[in-house]
């Protein structure tokens, strides 16, 4: 059972300032009649929602040559100058190589159900290849699965979290299609090995950062951006094989005696129009999410490529003289083996934008094909990151979205999360305020629109190395202090927020009150208005 909050007191203090009263009316939450008109805080015999937190391997594991793991992109990358903020690398980041022992110490104060982690490919399979194991690398993540397995934390697995082997990125990395076979290789490995005590999988994260960010924009690793128009279209495609030849194999060889989950996880920004009184601006905010979300979820969930991508990209090729389309096809059995790779739909989100038409002309690339510009509402509030704006509403819609357009499918938000950049304060407000907030909107998704959410994942654990940003954007419920050579983790403010939310699952109605569930420390282990559950602090059904 999980409670759904309407007693929250809209007050926060925050990085940039408190909110006005105006902007307090306007805060595009939905409204009670858009709730269903239902007051309920509480409803009955809805499936448990597994909490957890995230990290990944390049940010927060360190030991970058330890033991003889081999070169990632992202080591290549970060030690190229002026590629990171502060030329910042994770050379040792937060140490989690060394810390297994601290890194579940904090996990067993926050009182997650699971906890999401990827595996650094070149520190099991130093050249990419399965050539050459590397059981030093392989012991760390089999100490780390046991060890959260002991206090009874379940282990989601990233596959690929963006640190291709450089071995393979020398020989054109996504852009060629034997990386795929590569990648399908180093899944059976892994799956071999730890799918034993792992049920719950991702191949790919966030193929449309892998796609645009590292090969159209250029500003994260491998860092290319001279061909803007066809690059990422064509490592989209091999995202989306390698994905689906990963769940195919699982779902071949392991899933009948490991009987696990195996997704990818998409992220994806909600979009609305800018006007919402002019169709310009609502086909905008459609084609945005078209060219977000749908690019990898729709040839997975729905077969085949949207037409909306399909028509626009061949239509605007063709127009500036090409032979075809700068959308790589796929073939008619491609497409059947694609669709349905899926056991539930893995999804990271973060913030909102308003979208209006905005013509390119002639240029070839991404931007153009979308035909779309964004802004954010002022009355936002920011962040530490300047793309992530504090828009809760928008993650309750976006999951109405998935539940709409890809055929109700159950769903694990994989990340969601705030950041802060400038001096350490382990009052986080913001944090707490957002988390409040957007969970709030999930339970609301989940037990009033029966969007069928069975987990939500916290980003991040700890502060940690934010990719191009470096360690200046602070994403993390803990604060990790790499000056002391310890690299002590320390608690935020938040925590207690958060740990809180995963104790009552939920929020608890005050009028109810008092609830056990709320009091710290182990005698408060009990979920809100659920004296049944005597004090056990899991789910009453896991994930799968
Ligand atoms: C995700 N954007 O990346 C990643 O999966 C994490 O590794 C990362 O630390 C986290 O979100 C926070 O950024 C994103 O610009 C990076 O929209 C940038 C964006 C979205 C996601």
């Amino acid at each position: 059972m999980f409670c759904v909050n309407h007693h929250t007191t809209r007050t926060v203090s925050h990085v940039t300032g408190p909110l006005s009263p105006h902007s307090y009316q306007n805060d595009w939450d939905i409204t009670e009649e858009e709730e269903g008109g239902s007051p309920t805080t509480a409803i009955k015999n809805q499936r448990a929602v597994s909490w957890g937190t995230a990290t990944a391997a390049y940010q927060i594991e360190g030991g970058w040559r330890a033991d003889g793991k081999g070169l990632s992109i992202w080591d290549k990358f970060a030690h190229t100058p002026l590629k990171v903020f502060e030329d910042d690398n994770g050379d040792i980041a937060c140490d989690s190589y060394n810390k297994i022992d601290e890194d579940v110490a904090v996990l067993k104060q926050l009182r997650v159900n699971h906890y999401r982690f990827s595996i650094s490919w070149t520190r099991v399979l130093p050249d990419g290849t399965t050539n050459y194991i590397n059981e030093a690398g392989f012991s760390y993540y089999d100490r780390l699965v046991n060890a959260l397995l002991a206090e009874n934390i379940q282990p989601h697995i990233t596959l690929y979290h963006w640190d291709l082997p450089q071995a393979l990125q020398n020989v054109g990395g996504w852009e060629n299609e034997t990386t795929v076979e590569r990648f399908k290789d180093y899944a059976d490995l892994v799956f071999s090995r730890l799918g034993d005590r792992v049920k719950l999988w991702i191949t790919i994260n966030e193929p449309y950062n892998v796609a645009m960010v590292g090969h159209g924009y250029g500003v994260a690793a491998p860092g290319i951006s001279f061909r803007p128009g066809t690059l990422p279209y064509i490592v989209g495609h091999n995202l989306i094989k390698a994905h689906a030849e990963a769940w195919h194999l699982y779902n071949d060889k392991y899933r009948a005696k490991q009987n696990g989950m195996v997704s990818i996880t998409i992220n994806s920004d909600w979009s609305e129009p800018r006007n919402p009184y002019k169709q310009e601006d609502i086909d905008a905010a459609r084609r945005v999410i078209q060219f977000y979300i749908g690019w990898f979820a729709h040839p997975i969930f729905n077969g085949d490529y949207s037409e909306t991508m399909k028509t626009i990209i061949r239509e605007r090729s063709l127009a500036a003289g090409l032979s075809k389309s700068r959308l790589p096809e796929f073939t008619p059995e491609e497409i059947k083996r694609i669709k349905g790779t899926y056991d539930y739909f893995g999804f990271n989100h973060y913030t909102t934008v308003l979208a209006y038409p905005l013509n390119y002309g002639n240029l070839q690339h991404y931007d153009g094909d979308r035909g779309a510009g964004t802004v954010v509402d002022r009355t936002w509030l920011d962040s530490g990151s300047g793309w992530l704006k504090v828009t809760p509403f928008g993650l309750r819609r976006i999951l109405n979205f998935i539940k709409k357009e890809y055929g109700n499918p159950t769903i694990i938000i994989t990340e969601n999360g705030v950041s802060e950049r400038g001096p350490i304060d382990l009052k986080d407000y913001h944090r707490s305020y957002f988390y409040e907030k957007y969970i709030n909107q999930v339970l609301k998704a989940h037990l009033l629109d029966n969007v069928d959410v069975r987990g939500y994942t916290a980003w991040s654990l700890m502060d940690n190395l934010e990719w191009a940003t470096g360690f200046a954007e602070r994403f993390g419920l803990f604060y990790v202090n790499r000056s002391d050579p310890n690299v002590p983790r320390v608690a935020k403010e938040s925590v207690s927020l958060y740990s809180t939310i995963i104790n009552c699952n939920g929020f608890p109605d005050p009028a109810s009150g008092p609830h056990d569930c709320l009091k710290p420390g182990p005698e408060g282990n009990q979920r809100c208005s659920d004296s049944s559950s005597g004090g056990k602090n899991k789910p009453d059904t896991m994930i799968n």
